[in-house]
């Protein structure tokens, strides 16, 4: 591992954008001190972090005294910044450099939390069925209603917070829109029907670097040889729509064979495995106290009940 303890990174295990930089600080072996922020509890909202990114997001990196935000920037950083044997991005002046950083960008086009949403909401859209956790966590109208009446605190705290209150006011309409939008049929539909032509871009640069491999056994990936950031971002992406149960609507054997073969390749990575594992356990840890907390709802419903029909019972009997 590169000695890198001034390395912070403050991350959601189940986000999207987190698990970029968790992979790609796996692949370079970049050491790092681990601050969850628990996102669904709102510690984003609170001062010291709205402090350090006024936009209240996760993931947010720590470099010493350099903070950066963004996962983009952030990856970018550590490429610049914390140097390893293991580049993710080639030369930016090199056409590969460039071709790599475009089709980041293009895939930072997906607006991810809509689809996410679209299916946590509606998870009838979801072909496969929702990953089992999504599913303990997944009641529709519930999360539907916690999102609206999240807008509703979100002004009240503007009302109360003078420092950080545009913060506040544009987060809740920001909620307010989003709300409007996963809720929305067509919306959703719209943002699902887009992601086939990524799958088919994806395809085609698989399978081009596939036919220019000195040999056909080598393992290629989107930009040839070597596991680059457009790499990363592409298995981000797919991790998310696998946990989603939706992956099999864009790559089969035979939709879009590459990408299958990218997939399989990809869950191999030390790297992945290492994201599946720790983010495992340490997402179950944050969202517990929610799950523990409907189970324990229903349990208290079946004593209630059960001592309700033992005092009938016996009162019967006397
Ligand atoms: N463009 C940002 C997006 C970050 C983002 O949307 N993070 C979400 C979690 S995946 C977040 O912090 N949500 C909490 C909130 O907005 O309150 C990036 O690439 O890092």
């Amino acid at each position: 591992m590169a000695n890198s303890t001034d390395v912070t990174l403050f991350y959601f295990p189940g986000s999207y954008y987190s698990r970029r930089v968790l992979l790609a600080l796996y692949e370079k072996q970049i050491a790092f001190i681990d601050r969850k922020i628990n996102i669904l509890l709102g510690i984003q909202n609170e001062d010291w972090y709205l402090s350090m990114n006024p936009k209240g997001e996760i993931p947010v990196l720590k470099h010493g005294n350099v903070i950066v935000c963004d996962s983009t920037d952030i990856l970018e950083y550590i490429e610049d910044n914390i140097p390893t044997d293991k580049r993710l991005l080639p030369p930016r002046d090199t056409q590969v450099g460039k071709d790599v950083m475009a089709f980041c960008k293009y895939l930072n086009t997906i607006v991810i939390d809509v689809i996410t949403y679209g299916i946590w909401t509606h998870p009838e859209r979801s072909p496969e069925g929702l990953n089992l956790l999504l599913r303990l966590l997944a009641k529709p109208k519930e999360t539907v209603h916690r999102l609206s009446s999240l807008a509703a605190e979100l002004r009240q705290k503007a009302e109360k917070n003078d420092k950080f209150k545009d913060y506040f006011l544009s987060k809740s309409q920001h909620w307010d829109t989003f709300v409007a939008q996963i809720d929305d049929t067509e919306t959703v539909t719209r943002h699902l029907d887009g992601l086939e032509t990524v799958f088919k871009r994806a395809d085609a640069l698989l399978a081009k670097s596939k036919s220019d491999a000195v040999s056909k056994s080598i393992e290629t990936w989107l930009f040839g040889e070597s596991f680059t950031l457009a790499d990363v971002y592409m298995v981000a992406l797919i991790d998310r729509l696998n946990f989603l149960g939706i992956s099999c609507r864009y790559f089969n054997v035979e939709k879009n064979p590459n990408v299958l073969r990218f997939w399989k390749q990809a869950r191999t990575r030390p790297s992945f495995r290492k994201l599946i594992k720790e983010s495992r356990w340490s997402f179950m840890s944050l969202v517990a106290p929610k799950i523990l907390k409907s189970t324990a709802s229903v349990l208290m419903g079946i004593a209630v009940v059960g001592v309700a029909v033992g005092i009938f019972v016996a009162l019967g009997r006397t």
